[in-house]
């Protein structure tokens, strides 16, 4: 058995004997009532899974396992001179609870290379498509193709006991993490550089070489990368894609179909979409107004103009944070660094001066500040990426980390099928007019 899952199957299965503990003991406790509001209102802060990853603090943001972003940036291993963590590091962390050493994501760097390539039939499916078709629609449809490769559900056909399902799971996970890259590359190469594709690395890390094979080699481009898979990795299991993770994958659904469907709701403007929408608002700004340096006036009438056509401002807002998302502020942190007197990064900025404030004049909007999508975009264009209709499958390679971790503890911890109960509105009524 390799060292990480070693260490997993013996972490997994002494939380597995908890878990059997607490239901037997304390089944029977509540820890939570639902109000009419939350069962209208997309269920905010219901509190409904496990998810043991990350978790989520309205104040604070993410913790991935106890460690907040700016202590993974200390604590995390990196390359030689690295300016940033490695995200096979975060992996490590998020799977077993603990901060690898640099033996250790080295190991993780070769095995994902090891386990890299993509069958054929992927690329070809990738070709049969329109490339006019959406990046995230190709990214999905290509998680869908790789199936075909499943060894869960290869397994689960022979016929597999339940106690080895988290064994494939870990498996399959590897796989698709290691692939991820060059698939996503090729989507990138195919629909902007007429399929003009880049071999990869045979010794780089997992982010590195994803940096290599979409055609930037700068080495800040490459540290970008690494920070910008770190950060986006998981976010507790509530959101959108996450949630979607863990649903379709409680049917026992492999992690290919798990992922293509996570994917499939990371591609929402509500969600990974506003990285896109950010950027692409962002440039109709200067475009309209014929400079890439307005003044704060002309930004504020701009947002104003906005809401005014019934929009929001992508980037802003949030279902659980209350405070600007230190995965913005990683990101200017990183800006700040390299690129302060880039003019999209300039606007970025007074769009954090100015949207904030307009936002809570509203009235309506409970999170005002920035989340992660309100930076990403301006960091990618500086270095040249600049076709924004790519941006939320970075996004999505990145969250293939957390989701998989969160799916092999899973099956690990033997989760059962989700199935909540709904009602309908007639028997929403009688219940309000009875109580
Ligand atoms: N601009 C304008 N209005 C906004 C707004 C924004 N950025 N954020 C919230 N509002 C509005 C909502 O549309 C809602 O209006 P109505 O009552 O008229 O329907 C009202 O404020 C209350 O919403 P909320 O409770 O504050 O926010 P929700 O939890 O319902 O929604 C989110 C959260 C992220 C969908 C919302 O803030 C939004 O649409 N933001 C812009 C899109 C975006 O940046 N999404 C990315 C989120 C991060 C990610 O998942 O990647």
């Amino acid at each position: 058995m390799d060292p990480l899952k070693e260490k997993f199957f013996e972490k997994s299965a002494s939380l597995k004997a908890d878990i059997k503990t607490i239901l037997k003991d304390h089944g029977d406790k509540k820890i939570d009532e639902v109000t009419i509001e939350q069962l209208i209102g997309g269920m905010r802060s219901v509190r409904s899974m496990i998810w043991d990853t990350s978790s989520l603090d309205p104040e604070e943001g993410i913790r991935f396992r106890g460690y907040n972003i700016p202590q993974l940036r200390e604590l995390l291993p990196r390359i030689p001179n690295g300016k940033e963590p490695l995200p096979e590091g975060l992996f490590w962390l998020m799977m077993v609870g603990e901060i690898p050493t640099i033996e250790n994501v080295r190991w993780l760097s070769a095995e994902w290379q090891k386990r890299s390539s993509v069958e054929k039939h992927v690329f070809d499916t990738l070709d049969a498509l329109p490339k006019s078709t959406h990046p995230m629609t190709q990214f999905s449809i290509a998680v869908l193709a790789m199936q075909s490769e499943s060894i869960f559900a290869q397994k689960y056909e022979e016929g597999m006991s339940k106690n080895d399902y988290w064994d494939v799971m870990y498996e399959d996970s590897m796989n698709l993490i290691a692939k991820l890259p060059r698939v996503a590359a090729y989507i990138y190469r195919r629909s902007f550089h007429n399929d003009v594709h880049i071999t990869p690395k045979t010794d780089m890390d997992w982010a590195g070489n994803f940096a290599h094979m979409l055609g930037y080699d700068d080495a800040d481009f490459k540290a970008l990368m690494r920070l910008y898979m770190t950060i986006h990795a998981d976010h507790e299991g509530g959101n959108a894609s996450a949630h979607t993770m863990h649903l379709v994958g409680s049917t026992l659904s492999d992690v290919y179909y798990s992922f293509s469907a996570s994917m499939n709701s990371l591609a929402g403007p509500l969600h990974g979409l506003a990285n896109q929408e950010v950027i692409k608002w962002i440039f109709e700004m200067v475009e309209e107004l014929g400079t890439n340096n307005p003044d704060k006036d002309q930004i504020r009438k701009y947002i104003n103009d906005t809401l005014a056509e019934g929009k929001v401002v992508p980037g802003y807002g949030h279902a659980v944070l209350r405070q600007p998302d230190p995965r913005f502020i990683a990101q200017k942190r990183f800006a700040e660094d390299n690129i302060p007197d880039d003019p999209i990064v300039q606007i970025v900025w007074d769009l954090f001066e100015l949207v904030p404030e307009i936002l809570g004049s509203l009235g309506k909007v409970k999170n005002p500040w920035p989340n992660v999508d309100a930076h990403s975009g301006a960091l990618l264009v500086h270095y040249g990426l600049k076709e924004y209709n790519f941006y939320t499958v970075l996004f999505g390679v990145s969250r293939a980390l957390g989701v998989c971790a969160g799916l092999c503890w899973d099956r690990a911890l033997g989760l059962p099928l989700e199935r909540p109960k709904s009602i309908t509105t007639d028997w929403l009524k009688q219940y309000i007019a009875n109580n």
